[in-house]
């Protein structure tokens, strides 16, 4: 049976913290990812479950995630280090059918535990996987530039959005639905998890204002995009800020919009 540290799940994890690195937006063990992997592709490298041990999840899980599987960084883990060494910084877990504990399957073999973010994580997926059964990832980082501009402004969506979109051509593209923000809260609390996942029923992307970003996709790919694009943005909107002479105009944000038929958020940029 194939090995599961030969995986492409595992593979992908190492390829994109590495990344995440060497943007630097992963300073120190800054930064987290969940991966839910369905159970027939489990299978192809564990015939049965067999669990190593059960760590509690200190609170009780949303029912659309008992019983899946995800592959998740570890709790005080280095993004830089995952590549290098995954079965000690990553770990897969099945999520109990009571909700309550993960039963470890593989990884945290230094006898760690996963991400101290794990509950925005599981309660981002119960809300994404909701209006998108297709959701896979939940990505989080602290990209400097989104940092920097959600400090420069209103802790307002509306507002954030609409700086975004008037940016860069590509953010109403990428995210038409625009830009959940939360104000600066206490990281690794059950609170800001059940905030970010109420986010998350309307955005795919939430900004922690004064701390990062968190994003979700069907894929590494497409929340690892997700996110670079708004950082991407946001990089140009302060490089361009008490500069700026050519703002994207409403007509063209509008006109993207048309011609992409876009769903946008209503309420931030007039028609
Ligand atoms: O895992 O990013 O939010 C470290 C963090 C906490
Ligand atoms: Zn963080």
């Amino acid at each position: 049976m194939a090995k599961f540290i030969n995986s492409k799940y595992v593979r992908e994890m190492g390829d994109i913290t590495k990344n995440m690195y060497r943007q630097g937006w992963d300073e120190r063990n800054g930064g987290n990812i969940s991966y839910l992997i369905d159970e027939h592709l489990v299978r192809e490298y564990f015939k049965k479950d067999k669990f190593i041990r059960d760590i509690n999840l200190g609170f009780e899980a949303d029912p659309i995630v008992r019983n899946k599987y995800f592959l998740i960084t570890g709790t005080g883990k280095y993004f830089k280090n995952v590549k290098k060494d995954p079965e000690t910084n990553l770990g897969l877990v099945k999520i109990s059918s009571d909700g309550k504990v993960a039963h470890l399957l593989w990884g945290y073999k230094d006898g760690g535990r996963f991400t101290s973010e794990f509950p925005a994580h599981l309660m981002s997926h119960a809300s994404r996987l909701k209006v998108d059964p297709a959701n896979r990832v939940i990505m989080h980082t602290h990209p400097t530039y989104t940092i920097c501009m959600g400090a420069c402004l209103p802790t307002d969506e509306v507002v954030f959005t609409r700086k975004l979109w008037k940016s860069n051509t590509e953010a109403v593209v990428v995210f038409p639905e625009g830009i959940g923000v939360l104000p600066c809260m206490i990281c690794g609390t059950n609170e800001i998890g059940i905030a970010t996942a109420e986010k998350m029923k309307e955005y795919r992307i939430v900004s922690w204002t004064n701390h990062g970003l968190y994003g979700a996709g069907k894929d590494i790919d497409e929340a690892f995009g997700l996110i670079e694009t708004v950082e991407k943005t946001a990089q140009i909107y302060m490089l361009t800020l008490d500069h700026l002479v050519n703002e994207i105009p409403d007509e063209v944000v509008l006109g993207l919009a048309k011609l992409w038929n876009l769903k946008m958020k209503p309420g931030v940029i007039e028609e």
